[in-house]
């Protein structure tokens, strides 16, 4: 086996988004792409002899090619010590665990997470650091600039590795070990949760649920948790085998894409439960009988609730919520008198708040909820703890939601999507829109009258770091809420994300249809940023 150093030339573009680099397979697919942006993560590392690293992906397609060719990269930048997913396959959460665990200097997650596979979808890689967790703002733009200035690669001449059996290689002088991706995110989970108590409730003859794996990563991760060890009956978990195109389907856990079960919940013989996660397991959607669970009020439950639960019974050190996530943890927070964090969007925001031990549970409302058990958003994690719960307290998922609501009063949320947006239009949408914000204070849209408005800029209270430019906020006098900002994971065109929530405390108006409840704000949303308008859009192409 040789070493041998390729030249190459930087490519434009190599700018990672809110969750690594994504782009569509055929660009990932191009000549010396790949190697460039690994080999740019190398070289924002600093000298890579002597280090570790873990790597795996959600089984989409190009996932296994793109291992190769980054083992053969890794051997080549000398680090002593590779992980490997078999099957080449780790879901995020269990890539972080893996780091924590075995104390590596980082990790590479192959995903575009919830978006489409197959040749024609998107391919995504992200890099992870040595606390298990997505790279800071300060590495992400390191890599960037590195890849901006590469002009060579270094690779072991090595055959491919049998991904596919646990075992040892020897590359050059790098070690290459195939772990199973289950085991240890498995044993972190039953140290977490009441595994005996979840068991139960599973065996429990009228308790019937089913886990939606939407042929993405946590398949074998359900599978072994759910029906292995916590002895729910076989066929709890559909769609539960890994497939490189994810069966043709959008894994993407809401209810617009999970529809087999949706239906299954809807069904003559319905469901007390339902659940499901995306391409690399990091997001959840929790269903109860007949009810979506927001997971903005999961977040919130999930805060309220925690002692309940053996690894938080010593309660919280804080909470944390992205931005446009609705305010209803906070309402848990203040109760408690825990401190509540407000982050941009995206997770690598959260990772110093939990190194620094000033939080313990987080989330946003993009179906992403986690603790400080790993350093990313866990969804089979949630599932768990959702069923922790209802088996504690001995009440369906539903009656747990309802009665939060009682209690604290709830918060409407929707968040609207407007795909595929020329790029150019959407930005002047937005620069017209954050040109206007100063302005806005003392006017009214629908009946609501705007009480401050800004472009949300973020100074991390660990280490100063100052994020700006994190999405445009409009609050309004009757404490209801819009928040405007573009997505950062797409791979073509622009995605107009605009996020709605209002406060209800009126007991009797806890239980409305979330887009009738806030029907005026999203008739203000429409009139401030022109969506009509302006972008010639009726209505959005998705809603949660
Ligand atoms: C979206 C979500 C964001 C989430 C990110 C990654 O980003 O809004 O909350 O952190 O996806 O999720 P954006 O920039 O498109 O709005 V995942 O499951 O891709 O790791
Ligand atoms: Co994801």
């Amino acid at each position: 086996m040789t070493l041998e150093t390729v030249s190459t030339r930087p490519i434009a573009g190599q700018k990672p988004g809110t969750s690594g680099l994504r782009k569509k397979v055929a660009e990932f697919a191009r000549p010396h792409y790949l190697a460039n942006f690994v080999q740019s993560i190398f070289n924002a590392l600093g000298d890579c002899a002597g280090r570790s690293l873990v790597v795996g992906g959600d089984g989409r397609y190009y996932n296994r090619q793109a291992l190769q060719l980054i083992l053969r990269l890794a051997a080549g930048n000398g680090f002593a010590r590779v992980l490997v997913g078999r099957g080449g396959l780790l879901s995020t959460p269990a890539a972080s665990c893996v780091i924590r665990k075995y104390g590596l200097d980082g990790g590479i997650v192959l995903s575009a997470s919830h978006n489409p596979g197959g040749p024609d979808g998107d391919f995504g890689i992200k890099f992870n650091g040595a606390n298990g967790g997505p790279a800071s703002e300060s590495v992400t733009a390191a890599i960037h600039e590195a890849s901006t200035r590469i002009d060579h690669y270094l690779l072991c001449n090595s055959p491919d590795i049998d991904l596919d059996r646990s075992g040892s290689h020897q590359l050059h002088n790098t070690t290459v070990e195939i772990i199973d991706p289950v085991e240890d995110y498995a044993e972190l989970m039953a140290s977490i949760f009441d595994f005996p108590k979840i068991a139960a409730l599973l065996g429990h003859k009228r308790f019937h649920m089913c886990y939606d794996a939407m042929h993405a990563v946590t398949g074998p991760y359900a599978v072994e948790i759910l029906e292995h060890r916590l002895g729910a009956p076989a066929g709890t978990v559909i769609n539960g085998r890994p497939l490189e195109d994810f069966g043709g389907g959008h894994p993407d856990p809401n209810l617009a894409h999970a529809t087999e079960l949706v239906a299954r919940m809807n069904s003559d013989a319905p469901l007390a439960f339902g659940a499901a996660s995306d391409g690399d397991g990091d997001r959840n959607m929790v269903l109860g009988s007949g009810i979506f669970i927001n997971p903005c009020d999961s977040l919130a439950i999930m805060a309220a609730n925690a002692r309940r639960i053996p690894a938080y019974a010593d309660g919280l050190a804080g909470v944390a919520r992205s931005m446009p996530t609705s305010r209803a943890v906070d309402r848990v927070a203040a109760e408690l008198d825990i401190p509540c964090f407000e982050t941009p969007t995206g997770w690598k925001f959260f990772g110093n708040l939990m190194d620094a031990g000033r939080i313990t549970l987080c989330g946003e409302e993009s179906f992403g909820t986690g603790s400080s058990h790993v350093r990313e958003k866990d969804g089979l994690w949630a599932v768990l703890f959702w069923l922790n719960l209802v088996a504690e307290l001995s009440k369906p998922a539903r009656t747990i939601l309802r009665e939060h609501w009682q209690r604290y009063g709830r918060d409407y949320f929707t968040r609207h999507d407007y795909e595929a947006l020329p790029a150019e239009q959407a930005e002047e949408v937005m620069a017209a829109l954050r040109q206007q914000l100063p302005a806005l204070a003392g006017r009214s849209y629908h009946g609501h009258t705007v009480h401050s408005a800004d472009d949300f800029c973020y100074s991390d209270p660990v280490d100063g770091s100052v994020s700006a430019g994190q999405g445009l906020r409009i609050l309004f006098e009757d404490g209801a809420r819009i928040v405007f900002r573009l997505s950062g994971t797409g791979t073509s065109g622009a995605t107009l994300r605009v996020y709605h929530d209002c406060y209800q405390r009126d007991p009797a108006l806890l239980e409305q249809d979330p887009q009738k409840a806030l029907a005026s704000l999203i008739a203000a949303a429409d009139e401030l940023a022109g969506i009509r308008r302006q972008l010639g859009r009726q209505q959005p192409d998705v809603i949660t």
